[in-house]
């Protein structure tokens, strides 16, 4: 069975999603998702004049082989872009390879390790008392974890929500240049232990918490933070500092038990090995589009279990319903699956254009048997929402300096 084309598609139904799709000379498709939030079109042209040319001919059940003369072939190993474009090829030649087998990814994986799929909720707010309003609306909805954030004062605008009590910090939209946010670490450490206090004392332990940090602090700053918070007993803190410098992730360990969540922007198995093996995170949080695809998440599964590190992949809304599928089906097989990060079905437009059947009950998201990934994609509808260039914002703090957002 052989490649006979590859087509790249550009939308944005809400946000810019970058599609594609294998074609094969049995007529059997399959869809990949190679969006790279804010930097979509660079990944564009990396599959349509770098990749898609050297697969045409190519025998679609060779996913291994296929992955490798990317990744080796291509001399330049890593990088978001490339590992993207890796990505979303890898994740529609499965999608091709089930649906010829007439089974579901998960299958093809080893089958399924659990009934559901543990999801954890985005609850924000722009004040304590709004926060615990939605939490409470989460736990009423039968969710069973929730990543509490929200709107730090004095700092209005910054990491946790965003204007307008929308339920997301970071639409996209019409962001023709990165917005800017300003950030201060004092105000944030001296506001975010009583969130988790008054969290706690509403809501009991029932509920399982987690906390985006989002690489704002240092080393120590974030030690001090899981210190703080260990009372109140997060499932995992996430990104607590940049992951440049593993090391930093020790100095946390050494100081506190608050369990530490890692790897959304990971590109290869080999960003997590250092912090894997000497075990300095809990949660390894690599998605299959940034990460290269299924094949690189089933590896990286594989290699956590050795060190009791489970699964908790990324689950943002810049993430296609593909990707969304793609974990789906790596999640029920996962031995080691922790917890699936979960913004909800998605809005009208996002759903005219892609496909799938998934259903949430008692906090667990199940999906229906179908071969492949499970997800289709609408070009006719997706030619209504074309590309608008957008970017994430970027932070500064108090003084000017340029921080991570
Ligand atoms: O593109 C960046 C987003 O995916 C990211 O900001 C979302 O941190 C995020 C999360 O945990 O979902
Ligand atoms: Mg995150």
């Amino acid at each position: 069975m052989k490649i006979k084309d590859i087509k790249v598609f550009v939308c944005c139904p809400g946000r810019n999603f970058v599609t594609v799709k294998i074609i094969t000379d049995h007529g059997v498709f399959g869809l990949g998702d190679a969006t790279l939030n804010g930097r979509e079109l660079a990944v564009v042209a990396y599959l349509e004049e770098h990749v898609i040319p050297c697969l045409i001919g190519r025998d679609a059940h060779q996913i291994e082989d296929i992955w490798q003369y990317l990744f080796k072939g291509a001399y330049w190993q890593n990088g978001a872009v490339s590992m993207a474009a890796i990505g979303a090829i890898d994740m529609a030649l499965w999608d091709v390879k089930g649906k010829v087998a007439n089974l579901p990814v998960y299958q093809l994986l080893g089958g399924k390790s659990r009934r559901g799929i543990t999801v954890y909720a985005h609850v924000n707010g722009e004040s304590i008392e709004d926060v615990l309003n939605h939490l409470g609306k989460a736990i009423k909805e039968g969710y069973k974890v929730v990543r509490l954030q929200c709107t730090i004062p004095g700092t209005e605008g910054t990491y946790g929500t965003l204007g307008g009590k929308k339920n997301y910090y970071e639409l996209q939209g019409n962001r023709p240049l990165p917005p800017e946010h300003p950030w201060s670490t004092n105000q944030y450490l001296n506001f975010i232990p009583e969130l988790f206090k008054r969290a706690r004392e509403k809501f009991g332990y029932d509920i399982e918490l987690c906390h985006d940090i989002h690489s704002r602090l240092t080393p120590i700053e974030a030690a001090q933070l899981g210190k703080m918070l260990e009372p109140y007993r997060l499932k995992f803190l996430e990104d607590a500092v940049t992951y440049d410098n593993p090391e930093g992730y020790k100095v946390i360990r050494n100081h506190t038990t608050t369990p530490v969540a890692l790897g959304e922007k990971f590109n290869t198995i080999w960003d997590a090995k250092p912090l894997i093996e000497n075990q300095y995170i809990d949660f390894v949080r690599t998605a299959a589009t940034h990460g290269g695809g299924i094949t690189s998440l089933k590896k990286l599964a594989d290699f956590a279990s050795l060190y009791h590190v489970r699964l908790a992949p990324h689950g943002a809304p810049d993430l296609s319903p593909i990707c969304f599928m793609a974990h789906m089906h790596v999640d029920l097989w996962a031995p080691n699956f922790g917890v699936q990060e979960f913004i909800g079905f998605g809005t009208p437009e996002l759903n005219d254009v892609f496909s799938f059947s998934a259903k949430f009950k008692d906090g667990e998201i199940y999906i229906k048997d179908k071969p492949g990934l499970g997800v289709d994609f609408n070009e006719e509808a997706a030619k209504q929402y074309p590309y608008k260039r957008s970017y994430l914002p970027v932070t500064r703090l108090n003084d000017g300096t340029l921080w991570n957002w």
